[in-house]
């Protein structure tokens, strides 16, 4: 491990306050001040924002709606306005790149920036900062936190513990002090059940957590164990990732000859989706539309596309989806040349790695064997692998 490098990094991670609600508050002075939850976000009846007003009555968001209005009778409703958050995320990031050419956005409300060694132009990291904060304030009107540190799991500590609405730095030598006495689930990658796993052997926060030993992590979590036993001790080696401008990830094929059999051609289907799965995967993107292409015999080519209920990297999910496109074509009543998957929309895939260990034990077999495929792939090239269950 190499900690000289850690210690150098400066990293930013900003993150704003009750962005959805904060938003609404922002665009209609009546509201400012009051509780105030966003809801609705495809699940029906589910707090996806909640302003600060409303926290204190225990209202969270991925809650339901009826028990948000239960803790506070008082909270004003208000529909998701997608559109809007969308372009206010664009001018927040737009000041971001004022402060930074190294800015990992994180999801729509937050970023990383890597900031190491900006100090003569910019101002030292506490500086940079500060203005960032002012900045979102002064043109938009809206509370970001931020937080400092030499590595993007501490600077994201960091701004949770500045939350709402303020500043945290933390420098290496205060690594122990701020992260010893936090809950084990202020880890990357425990939820629910790690928490509780781990609460059964006695281990309650990142301090008890340091009695385990390396091995005994991996023992316990698997691959994870090792990531887990490095984050106690502060250590995270994540470079800043620059924005991925990747749109959409494809992967077509023109056959030697025109393929009417739809049997043979949902093999190739089911081969590109995996391909494509896997590039996403590569990219930790999830995809949250796939588009089915075809090329017929006379050229003429058709598109077919659909939103995935859920953000998916994963075969399983992805390829009923594809197929379902598929058969929306003339497949098998006309010559097909030319044959695509392509998945859009990509979102990163933040929520996978936070949900390690809220996944279903279903899910964590899919994943393992999308890996599998992956590693073979790697290896060997194509595997010609198929999924049983997959292929009628
Ligand atoms: N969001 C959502 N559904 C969720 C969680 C979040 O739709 N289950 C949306 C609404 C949030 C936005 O994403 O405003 C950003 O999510 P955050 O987790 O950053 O939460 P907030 O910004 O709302 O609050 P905080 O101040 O805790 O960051
Ligand atoms: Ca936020
Ligand atoms: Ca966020």
């Amino acid at each position: 491990m190499n900690k000289k490098a850690q210690a150098i990094r400066q990293i930013i991670h900003v993150d704003m306050d009750a962005f959805y609600a904060s938003v609404e508050q922002q665009d209609n002075p009546i509201l400012r001040n009051q509780p105030v939850i966003v809801g609705g976000c495809g699940d029906r009846g589910v707090v996806c924002a909640c302003s600060y007003e409303t926290r204190a009555f225990g209202v969270k968001s991925a809650m339901s709606l009826a028990k948000a209005l239960q803790l506070c009778p008082k909270a004003i409703v208000l529909p998701v306005r997608m559109e809007r958050y969308r372009a206010v995320s664009r001018e927040i990031f737009a000041i971001f790149d004022k402060f930074s050419d190294r800015v990992e956005p994180l999801s729509i409300d937050e970023a990383f920036l890597d900031v190491t060694g900006c100090d003569r132009l910019l101002g030292g990291p506490l500086e940079i900062a500060r203005n960032i904060r002012k900045n979102i304030r002064n043109e938009l009107g809206l509370p970001a936190s931020a937080g400092i540190a030499p590595n993007k799991y501490l600077a994201k500590l960091a701004s949770q513990a500045a939350k709402p609405d303020g500043l945290k730095m933390v420098l290496s030598e205060e690594v122990d002090d701020f992260i010893l006495p936090l809950p084990i689930d202020a880890l990357w990658g425990v939820g629910k059940k790690g928490k509780i796993q781990l609460n059964a052997l006695g281990i309650n926060t990142i301090g008890d957590l340091r009695r385990l030993r390396s091995e005994q992590l991996i023992r316990l979590f698997g691959v994870n164990g090792k990531r887990l036993y490095e984050l106690a001790w502060g250590i995270d080696e994540r470079p800043v990732v620059v924005e991925n401008t990747v749109k959409s990830i494809g992967q077509e094929e023109t056959f030697p000859a025109d393929l009417f059999n739809v049997d043979t051609l949902q093999m190739h289907l089911l081969r590109l989706t995996e391909k494509v799965a896997s590039r996403l995967r590569k990219n930790a993107v999830l995809a949250e539309t796939l588009t089915v292409k075809v090329k017929y015999s006379d050229f003429q080519q058709v598109t077919r596309s659909k939103t995935i209920e859920k953000p998916s990297d994963s075969v399983p999910d992805m390829y009923p989806v594809a197929k379902g496109l598929f058969f929306k074509t003339e497949a098998g009543r006309r010559g097909i040349r030319l044959l695509g998957v392509i998945a859009g929309n990509l979102v990163p895939c933040e929520t996978v790695q936070m949900t390690l260990f809220e996944d279903s034990q279903e899910k964590c077999k899919r994943k393992a064997l999308d890996e599998a495929v992956d590693r073979i792939r790697d290896k060997y090239g194509d595997p010609g692998i198929k999924r049983g269950s997959l292929v009628d």
